[in-house]
């Protein structure tokens, strides 16, 4: 398909238009510790299978979007072996006698090169896609991915990952700042708390899209055809 083309998306508040050549699926800490049961979400009592769901329309998307030869982006939250970058009030926060930092059941919670940090198997980056090691819960603060979107031309971000009131919305709302449009699909992103999930969603696409436009998976996949 010629990457010049605007494509149309089903979406709300209106139809999202981009230019292949110049949007980019980001994929928002699908990481094993999230959403692996035995990692670090389950064991402060989430249910997992509240995430697992956004792996399958993932899978499909992604390899749509390999398939066509797009751009693609990961994020991972996680902080560097010796938490230099990890804010103390990070570290304390939720007063849990585990946190970010200590022994968990996949390595070190949220240390980057530690098991649970990785990238589920499923979604697995290929060389070439980006990884981008973000210290919070934006994908812009204190990471290179504005320079590198500059760098590669990219105005435009499909968000997907976990999870839709955290690490999506505060990417999304970054995004928005530094002028970039950014469509949800929902499936593909998720919660473990339904309610946020839903909220999570309202709040990108009320007011006229003040954050970006929701759309799902099948009607990405409808304009990719
Ligand atoms: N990736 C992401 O959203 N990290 C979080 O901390 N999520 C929570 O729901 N806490």
């Amino acid at each position: 398909m010629k990457t010049d083309a605007t494509l149309y998306v089903e979406a709300e508040p209106y139809p999202f238009e981009f230019v292949p050549a110049t949007c980019a699926l980001i994929i928002i800490d699908m990481q094993r510790d999230f959403l692996e049961p035995g990692g670090f979400g389950e064991m402060l009592g989430n249910d997992v299978s509240l995430l697992r769901r956004t792996i399958a329309p993932n899978q499909r998307l992604l390899a749509a979007w390999r398939a066509k030869g797009w751009q693609v982006l990961h994020t991972r939250e996680g902080h560097r072996p010796d938490l230099g970058c990890l804010p103390p009030a990070k570290k304390i926060r939720g007063r849990s006698p585990t946190t970010i930092g200590d022994p968990g059941p996949m390595g070190r919670i949220l240390v980057r090169g530690e098991a649970g940090h990785d990238i589920i198997s499923e979604l697995y980056p290929l060389p070439g896609e980006a990884i981008i090691d973000k210290p919070g819960k934006g994908a812009f603060y204190a990471t290179d991915l504005h320079p590198i979107m500059q760098n590669r031309g990219i105005k435009q971000l499909i968000v997907t990952g976990v999870t839709t009131e955290v690490c999506v919305n505060t990417t999304v709302r970054e995004a928005n700042d530094r002028g970039y449009d950014c469509l949800v699909p929902e499936d593909c992103v998720g919660s473990y708390f339904p309610e946020m999930h839903v909220a999570g969603l309202m709040m990108i696409k009320e007011q006229g899209g003040i954050f970006g436009w929701v759309s799902h998976s099948d009607k990405i996949l409808a304009a990719l055809e």
